[in-house]
Protein backbone atom coordinates (compact mmCIF):
# COMPACT_ATOMS: atom_id res chain seq x y z
CA UNK A 1 0.00 0.00 0.00
CA UNK A 2 1.16 3.22 -0.74
CA UNK A 3 2.03 5.81 2.06
CA UNK A 4 3.46 8.38 -0.62
CA UNK A 5 1.14 11.95 -0.56
CA UNK A 6 -1.26 11.92 -3.54
CA UNK A 7 0.83 15.10 -4.96
CA UNK A 8 4.01 12.67 -5.06
CA UNK A 9 2.22 9.70 -6.96
CA UNK A 10 0.38 12.50 -8.92
CA UNK A 11 4.12 13.46 -10.64
CA UNK A 12 5.01 9.61 -11.26
CA UNK A 13 1.99 8.47 -12.71
CA UNK A 14 1.58 7.41 -16.47
CA UNK A 15 -1.89 8.29 -16.75
CA UNK A 16 -3.20 11.64 -17.31
CA UNK A 17 -6.07 11.11 -15.67
CA UNK A 18 -4.70 9.38 -12.53
CA UNK A 19 -2.17 12.21 -12.19
CA UNK A 20 -5.13 15.05 -12.35
CA UNK A 21 -7.10 13.31 -10.23
CA UNK A 22 -4.37 12.96 -7.28
CA UNK A 23 -3.44 16.64 -7.91
CA UNK A 24 -6.72 17.51 -7.12
CA UNK A 25 -7.49 15.29 -4.34
CA UNK A 26 -4.11 17.24 -2.49
CA UNK A 27 -5.71 20.54 -3.51
CA UNK A 28 -9.25 20.05 -2.48
CA UNK A 29 -7.92 17.54 0.66
CA UNK A 30 -10.26 14.93 -0.54
CA UNK A 31 -10.20 11.17 -1.54
CA UNK A 32 -13.88 11.29 -1.22
CA UNK A 33 -16.19 10.03 -4.30
CA UNK A 34 -19.86 10.20 -4.12
CA UNK A 35 -22.09 7.86 -5.58
CA UNK A 36 -25.02 9.23 -6.80
CA UNK A 37 -27.46 6.63 -7.91
CA UNK A 38 -30.45 8.45 -8.51
CA UNK A 39 -33.17 8.75 -10.90
CA UNK A 40 -33.52 11.78 -11.94
CA UNK A 41 -31.44 14.48 -14.18
CA UNK A 42 -32.57 17.23 -11.49
CA UNK A 43 -31.56 15.36 -8.56
CA UNK A 44 -28.40 14.60 -10.18
CA UNK A 45 -27.24 17.51 -10.72
CA UNK A 46 -28.60 19.17 -6.91
CA UNK A 47 -26.83 17.05 -5.38
CA UNK A 48 -23.64 16.92 -7.44
CA UNK A 49 -23.69 20.76 -6.97
CA UNK A 50 -23.77 20.03 -3.01
CA UNK A 51 -21.40 17.82 -2.85
CA UNK A 52 -18.94 18.77 -5.32
CA UNK A 53 -17.04 21.20 -2.44
CA UNK A 54 -16.23 17.88 -0.55
CA UNK A 55 -15.30 15.03 -3.36
CA UNK A 56 -12.39 14.16 -5.64
CA UNK A 57 -14.89 12.36 -8.22
CA UNK A 58 -18.35 11.86 -9.09
CA UNK A 59 -19.61 7.99 -9.84
CA UNK A 60 -22.23 7.93 -11.92
CA UNK A 61 -25.12 4.74 -13.21
CA UNK A 62 -26.27 7.06 -15.86
CA UNK A 63 -28.83 3.90 -17.12
CA UNK A 64 -30.31 4.39 -13.91
CA UNK A 65 -31.93 7.86 -14.86
CA UNK A 66 -35.13 7.83 -15.89
CA UNK A 67 -34.65 11.40 -18.61
CA UNK A 68 -30.95 11.02 -19.58
CA UNK A 69 -29.35 13.15 -22.43
CA UNK A 70 -26.27 14.33 -23.58
CA UNK A 71 -27.50 18.08 -23.47
CA UNK A 72 -29.71 18.22 -20.63
CA UNK A 73 -27.51 15.87 -18.46
CA UNK A 74 -24.05 15.90 -19.20
CA UNK A 75 -23.13 19.62 -20.47
CA UNK A 76 -24.51 20.96 -17.07
CA UNK A 77 -22.81 18.07 -15.57
CA UNK A 78 -19.91 18.92 -16.86
CA UNK A 79 -20.10 22.23 -16.16
CA UNK A 80 -20.68 21.15 -12.39
CA UNK A 81 -17.45 19.06 -12.68
CA UNK A 82 -15.47 22.54 -14.11
CA UNK A 83 -16.71 24.52 -11.23
CA UNK A 84 -15.97 22.26 -8.09
CA UNK A 85 -13.13 20.46 -9.84
CA UNK A 86 -13.97 16.79 -9.63
CA UNK A 87 -13.98 13.75 -12.42
CA UNK A 88 -16.66 12.15 -13.58
CA UNK A 89 -16.47 8.03 -13.40
CA UNK A 90 -19.21 5.97 -15.04
CA UNK A 91 -19.39 2.99 -13.06
CA UNK A 92 -20.36 0.70 -16.67
CA UNK A 93 -18.78 -2.63 -15.30
CA UNK A 94 -17.89 -3.52 -18.67
CA UNK A 95 -18.10 -7.11 -18.58
CA UNK A 96 -17.95 -8.36 -22.87
CA UNK A 97 -15.66 -9.31 -25.59
CA UNK A 98 -13.08 -6.33 -26.53
CA UNK A 99 -14.84 -5.92 -30.02
CA UNK A 100 -18.29 -5.63 -28.31
CA UNK A 101 -17.25 -3.33 -25.17
CA UNK A 102 -15.73 -1.24 -27.48
CA UNK A 103 -18.96 -0.59 -29.14
CA UNK A 104 -20.85 -0.13 -26.00
CA UNK A 105 -18.10 2.48 -24.68
CA UNK A 106 -18.15 4.75 -27.49
CA UNK A 107 -21.95 4.18 -29.51
CA UNK A 108 -25.38 3.99 -28.12
CA UNK A 109 -27.20 6.08 -26.26
CA UNK A 110 -24.80 6.93 -23.32
CA UNK A 111 -21.73 7.40 -25.54
CA UNK A 112 -19.76 6.93 -22.48
CA UNK A 113 -16.20 7.45 -23.46
CA UNK A 114 -17.27 11.22 -24.97
CA UNK A 115 -17.93 12.60 -21.34
CA UNK A 116 -16.46 9.87 -18.58
CA UNK A 117 -13.00 10.86 -17.05
CA UNK A 118 -12.87 6.98 -15.60
CA UNK A 119 -14.95 3.82 -16.58
CA UNK A 120 -14.34 0.42 -15.00
CA UNK A 121 -14.30 -3.18 -16.64
CA UNK A 122 -14.44 -6.90 -15.04
CA UNK A 123 -11.91 -9.18 -15.59
CA UNK A 124 -14.43 -11.65 -16.41
CA UNK A 125 -13.44 -12.04 -20.26
CA UNK A 126 -9.79 -11.52 -20.36
CA UNK A 127 -7.49 -8.86 -21.42
CA UNK A 128 -9.02 -8.06 -24.81
CA UNK A 129 -11.25 -6.04 -22.47
CA UNK A 130 -8.85 -4.03 -22.09
CA UNK A 131 -8.08 -3.70 -25.67
CA UNK A 132 -11.40 -2.85 -26.52
CA UNK A 133 -11.75 -0.36 -24.69
CA UNK A 134 -8.86 1.24 -24.96
CA UNK A 135 -9.29 1.45 -28.82
CA UNK A 136 -12.54 3.40 -28.27
CA UNK A 137 -11.00 6.17 -25.86
CA UNK A 138 -8.28 6.52 -28.77
CA UNK A 139 -10.40 6.51 -31.84
CA UNK A 140 -13.23 8.43 -30.59
CA UNK A 141 -11.72 11.46 -27.87
CA UNK A 142 -8.66 13.53 -27.54
CA UNK A 143 -9.53 13.84 -23.94
CA UNK A 144 -7.21 11.47 -21.61
CA UNK A 145 -9.34 8.49 -20.33
CA UNK A 146 -8.46 5.88 -17.86
CA UNK A 147 -9.66 2.44 -16.48
CA UNK A 148 -10.47 0.42 -13.22
CA UNK A 149 -10.64 -3.12 -13.19
CA UNK A 150 -13.14 -4.48 -10.73
CA UNK A 151 -10.98 -7.26 -8.72
CA UNK A 152 -12.99 -7.64 -5.48
CA UNK A 153 -16.36 -6.48 -4.73
CA UNK A 154 -17.92 -5.32 -1.47
CA UNK A 155 -21.11 -7.55 -1.43
CA UNK A 156 -22.14 -10.58 -0.18
CA UNK A 157 -21.03 -14.11 -1.49
CA UNK A 158 -18.85 -11.80 -4.40
CA UNK A 159 -17.22 -14.80 -6.13
CA UNK A 160 -14.19 -12.39 -7.10
CA UNK A 161 -11.47 -13.14 -5.17
CA UNK A 162 -8.97 -15.79 -4.67
CA UNK A 163 -7.62 -16.72 -8.09
CA UNK A 164 -10.66 -14.44 -10.02
CA UNK A 165 -8.96 -11.22 -8.09
CA UNK A 166 -5.48 -12.65 -9.31
CA UNK A 167 -6.08 -12.70 -12.47
CA UNK A 168 -8.09 -9.71 -12.66
CA UNK A 169 -4.89 -7.91 -11.52
CA UNK A 170 -2.54 -10.06 -14.20
CA UNK A 171 -5.38 -7.88 -17.17
CA UNK A 172 -4.41 -4.84 -15.30
CA UNK A 173 -0.67 -5.52 -15.79
CA UNK A 174 -1.37 -5.21 -19.35
CA UNK A 175 -1.95 -1.86 -20.02
CA UNK A 176 0.44 0.26 -17.44
CA UNK A 177 -0.82 3.66 -19.11
CA UNK A 178 -4.63 2.85 -19.58
CA UNK A 179 -5.45 0.74 -16.18
CA UNK A 180 -4.97 3.06 -13.42
CA UNK A 181 -6.06 0.81 -10.41
CA UNK A 182 -8.70 -1.37 -9.20
CA UNK A 183 -12.39 -0.91 -7.57
CA UNK A 184 -11.41 -3.25 -4.37
CA UNK A 185 -11.07 -3.80 -0.54
CA UNK A 186 -7.65 -3.53 -0.24
CA UNK A 187 -4.28 -2.88 -1.27
CA UNK A 188 -3.48 -5.18 -5.04
CA UNK A 189 0.43 -4.93 -4.86
CA UNK A 190 2.48 -4.04 -8.58
CA UNK A 191 4.86 -1.57 -6.59
CA UNK A 192 7.95 -3.83 -7.26
CA UNK A 193 6.93 -3.97 -10.85
CA UNK A 194 6.61 -0.30 -10.95
CA UNK A 195 2.71 0.27 -10.81
CA UNK A 196 1.40 2.27 -8.81
CA UNK A 197 -2.52 1.69 -8.76
CA UNK A 198 -5.33 3.92 -7.53
CA UNK A 199 -7.83 1.52 -5.18
CA UNK A 200 -11.26 2.92 -5.39
CA UNK A 201 -13.87 1.40 -2.60
CA UNK A 202 -16.61 0.90 -2.77
CA UNK A 203 -19.39 -0.35 -0.10
CA UNK A 204 -18.38 2.32 2.86
CA UNK A 205 -20.50 3.17 5.37
CA UNK A 206 -20.76 5.04 8.95
CA UNK A 207 -23.99 4.27 10.15
CA UNK A 208 -25.31 1.07 8.69
CA UNK A 209 -23.64 -2.30 8.21
CA UNK A 210 -25.36 -3.02 5.06
CA UNK A 211 -28.68 -3.19 3.07
CA UNK A 212 -30.78 -5.47 2.51
CA UNK A 213 -29.77 -6.96 -1.03
CA UNK A 214 -26.18 -7.86 0.05
CA UNK A 215 -24.38 -4.91 0.50
CA UNK A 216 -21.81 -4.69 3.10
CA UNK A 217 -20.13 -1.81 4.70
CA UNK A 218 -16.98 -0.92 5.78
CA UNK A 219 -15.92 1.87 7.80
CA UNK A 220 -13.76 4.62 6.92
CA UNK A 221 -10.79 3.96 8.64
CA UNK A 222 -10.81 0.23 7.84
CA UNK A 223 -10.72 0.48 4.23
CA UNK A 224 -8.01 3.11 4.31
CA UNK A 225 -5.76 1.15 6.98
CA UNK A 226 -6.06 -1.63 4.06
CA UNK A 227 -4.74 0.23 1.33
CA UNK A 228 -8.35 2.48 -0.49
CA UNK A 229 -6.91 5.39 -1.77
CA UNK A 230 -10.35 6.58 -2.35
CA UNK A 231 -13.35 5.88 -0.76
CA UNK A 232 -16.81 5.25 -2.90
CA UNK A 233 -19.97 6.46 -0.49
CA UNK A 234 -23.19 6.49 -2.21
CA UNK A 235 -26.51 6.33 0.33
CA UNK A 236 -24.25 7.39 3.78
CA UNK A 237 -24.48 10.87 2.11
CA UNK A 238 -27.47 11.51 0.81
CA UNK A 239 -29.93 8.40 1.76
CA UNK A 240 -32.90 8.61 4.57
CA UNK A 241 -33.19 12.41 4.85
CA UNK A 242 -29.39 12.53 5.46
CA UNK A 243 -28.45 16.48 4.55
CA UNK A 244 -25.29 15.88 1.87
CA UNK A 245 -23.89 19.11 2.92
CA UNK A 246 -23.11 17.69 6.07
CA UNK A 247 -22.63 14.20 5.33
CA UNK A 248 -20.20 15.33 3.16
CA UNK A 249 -17.70 17.48 4.98
CA UNK A 250 -18.18 14.43 7.55
CA UNK A 251 -17.05 11.90 5.36
CA UNK A 252 -15.01 14.13 3.51
CA UNK A 253 -12.85 14.48 6.80
CA UNK A 254 -13.08 11.07 8.14
CA UNK A 255 -11.25 9.77 4.65
CA UNK A 256 -9.14 13.07 4.72
CA UNK A 257 -8.02 11.85 8.27
CA UNK A 258 -7.28 8.51 7.90
CA UNK A 259 -4.90 9.25 4.59
CA UNK A 260 -2.55 11.74 6.58
CA UNK A 261 -2.73 8.89 9.61
CA UNK A 262 -1.46 6.61 6.71
CA UNK A 263 1.07 8.53 5.45
CA UNK A 264 2.48 9.40 8.86
CA UNK A 265 1.05 13.00 9.00
O1 LIG B 1 -18.05 -3.94 -5.15
C1 LIG B 1 -18.73 -2.98 -5.47
C2 LIG B 1 -18.43 -2.23 -6.61
C3 LIG B 1 -19.17 -1.09 -6.89
S1 LIG B 1 -18.65 -0.10 -8.20
N1 LIG B 1 -19.75 -2.56 -4.67
C4 LIG B 1 -20.51 -1.45 -4.95
O2 LIG B 1 -21.40 -1.13 -4.17
N2 LIG B 1 -20.25 -0.71 -6.09
C5 LIG B 1 -21.04 0.49 -6.43
O3 LIG B 1 -20.84 1.46 -5.39
C6 LIG B 1 -22.54 0.27 -6.54
O4 LIG B 1 -22.89 0.01 -7.89
C7 LIG B 1 -23.12 1.58 -6.03
O5 LIG B 1 -23.22 2.50 -7.11
C8 LIG B 1 -22.08 2.11 -5.07
C9 LIG B 1 -22.39 1.87 -3.60
O6 LIG B 1 -23.51 2.57 -3.21
P1 LIG B 1 -23.96 2.67 -1.68
O7 LIG B 1 -25.22 3.47 -1.75
O8 LIG B 1 -24.18 1.28 -1.16
O9 LIG B 1 -22.85 3.37 -0.94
Amino acid sequence: MSTLTYEQRAKTHPNKVASKLLNLMAEKKTNLSGSLDVRTTKELLRLADILGPYICVLKTHVDILDDFSYEGTIKPLKELAAKHKFLIFEDRKFADIGNTVKLQYSSGVYKIVEWADITNAHGVTGSGIVAGLKAAAEECTKEPRALLMLAELSSKGSLAHGEYTRGTVDIAKSDKDFVIGFISQKDMGGKDEGFDWLIMTPGVGLDDKGDSLGQQYRTVDDVVSTGSDIIIVGRGLFANGRDPKVEGERYRKAGWDAYLKRIGK
